[in-house]
C-alpha cells in the first residue's frame, strides 16, 4: 500500500493523458497535429521548461467545456487516490484558457464539479490554487484576479508559474498584495530554472508561505539556513526535474542533501501525464534511485500534510 500523502504541486492541465486529449479533441472537434497517442508520446522529449510548456499549452486547447474540466479532474483524482493521495492542492492556469476565449466560470465550475465531490467519490480532500503566468504582464494577472472574484469561495490561494527566467517575482508584488488582502494563501514557483534570488524575492516581496520547486536554494547556503529556520516548505518534483533536465539523472537529485540540511521537503508530481509519474511514482523513484530509508519516506509523507493548507483537525483526519 502506498503511504498516505498530500499532493501540493500539481498542475491540473499537466494531468491530461494522451488518451483523454484525443477523446476530448474528438468530442470538441479540435484537430491535433499528432496522428495518434503514440505519435504524441514521441513529442514528450523535452530539452527544458520552455520546450515542455509549448506542448502543454498546445494540448490544453482540447479543454473547452465545464464537462471537460470535470472529466480531467476526475481522471486525476482517481489516479491520485490509487497512489495514496488523501489531499490535493491543485494548480490551474486560467490565463491560458481565458486567452482562447473560455471564461473563468467554465474553468472553475468545471473543476469544482469534480473537486466538490472528491471526498465522497475519491476519498481525497482538495484545495484549488489559481496560478498566474509569469511570462504575462502584471496587469494581466490583476485582471485575472478580478475575473476570479465571483469564485473566491472555491479558491484557496494563488501561485506563479510558467517560464521563470527573466520574469522575477518582483513583477507581481502588487498582485500578491491584493490577493493577500482578499484572504488568499500565497505560493510561487521559484528556483526551478531561475536563480536563488528569485526564491528570496518571493519570500520578501510576495510573502509566499511555500516555495514550489526551490531546488536552486542549494546554491545559496544563507538562503538554505533561512528556509530551515523559518520552516518554509519546498514542493519538490523529482521526475519533473529529470524530464526538464534541471538535474542530469535522478541519482543526482539533491533531495537527500536537502533533507540532511533540515529543509522541509515534500515530493510531488508537477505534470504527471508529461513527466512519467504520479505522486507515489515519484516516491518510488526517489526510494529506488536515491536509496532513501523508510524513515525518510515517512518524513516526506508527514511533511506533505504539515506543509498543506489543511487546518490541524483536517490534517489529522487526512493522515
Ligand atoms: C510547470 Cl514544471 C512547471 N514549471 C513552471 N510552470 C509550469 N506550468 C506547468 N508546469
Ligand atoms: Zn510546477
Amino acid at each position: 500500500m502506498p503511504l498516505p500523502k498530500a499532493e501540493l504541486h500539481l498542475h491540473i492541465e499537466g494531468t491530461l493523458e494522451p488518451e483523454l486529449a484525443f477523446d476530448l479533441a474528438a468530442r470538441n472537434g479540435v484537430k491535433l497535429r499528432y496522428a495518434d497517442t503514440e505519435e504524441l508520446r514521441e513529442a514528450y522529449r523535452f530539452e527544458d521548461l520552455q520546450s515542455f510548456l509549448n506542448l502543454y499549452y498546445e494540448l490544453m486547447t482540447v479543454l473547452r467545456t465545464e464537462r471537460d474540466f470535470e472529466d480531467l479532474a476526475n481522471a486525476y483524482l482517481t489516479r491520485a487516490a490509487a497512489q495514496g493521495v488523501r489531499h490535493a492542492e491543485i494548480f490551474f492556469d486560467p490565463q491560458a484558457h481565458l486567452a482562447r476565449g473560455l471564461d473563468m466560470g467554465t474553468v472553475v465550475e468545471g473543476l469544482w464539479r469534480a473537486l466538490g465531490r472528491s471526498e465522497e467519490n475519491h476519498g481525497v480532500s482538495t484545495r484549488l490554487i489559481l496560478c498566474f503566468l509569469r511570462d504575462e504582464s502584471a496587469d494581466s494577472a490583476l485582471e485575472t484576479l478580478e475575473a476570479a472574484r465571483p469564485y473566491l469561495d472555491r479558491i484557496t490561494g494563488i501561485g506563479l508559474d510558467s517560464a521563470e527566467v527573466g520574469h522575477p517575482p518582483a513583477k507581481f508584488r502588487q498582485v500578491y498584495e491584493t490577493a493577500a488582502g482578499l484572504g488568499l494563501r500565497r505560493v510561487a514557483h521559484a528556483g526551478e530554472e531561475g536563480p536563488p534570488e528569485y526564491i528570496t524575492q518571493s519570500l520578501d516581496l510576495l510573502g509566499i508561505e511555500r516555495v514550489d520547486h526551490g531546488l536552486r536554494c542549494m546554491e545559496d547556503p544563507e538562503l538554505v539556513e533561512r528556509l530551515v529556520r523559518e520552516r518554509v516548505p519546498l514542493t519538490l518534483c523529482p521526475l519533473s526535474n529529470v524530464r526538464l533536465r534541471t538535474v542530469d539523472t535522478l541519482a543526482d537529485h539533491p533531495l537527500p542533501a536537502m533533507l540532511d540540511a533540515g529543509l522541509l521537503c515534500t515530493v510531488n508530481s508537477d505534470d504527471p501525464a508529461y513527466f512519467g509519474g504520479y505522486a507515489d511514482d515519484n516516491f518510488r523513484a526517489v526510494r529506488e534511485s536515491l536509496g532513501l530509508t523508510e524513515d525518510r519516506l515517512r518524513e516526506l509523507a508527514r511533511n506533505s500534510f504539515l506543509a498543506s493548507f489543511l487546518e490541524d483537525d483536517e490534517e489529522r483526519r487526512a493522515r
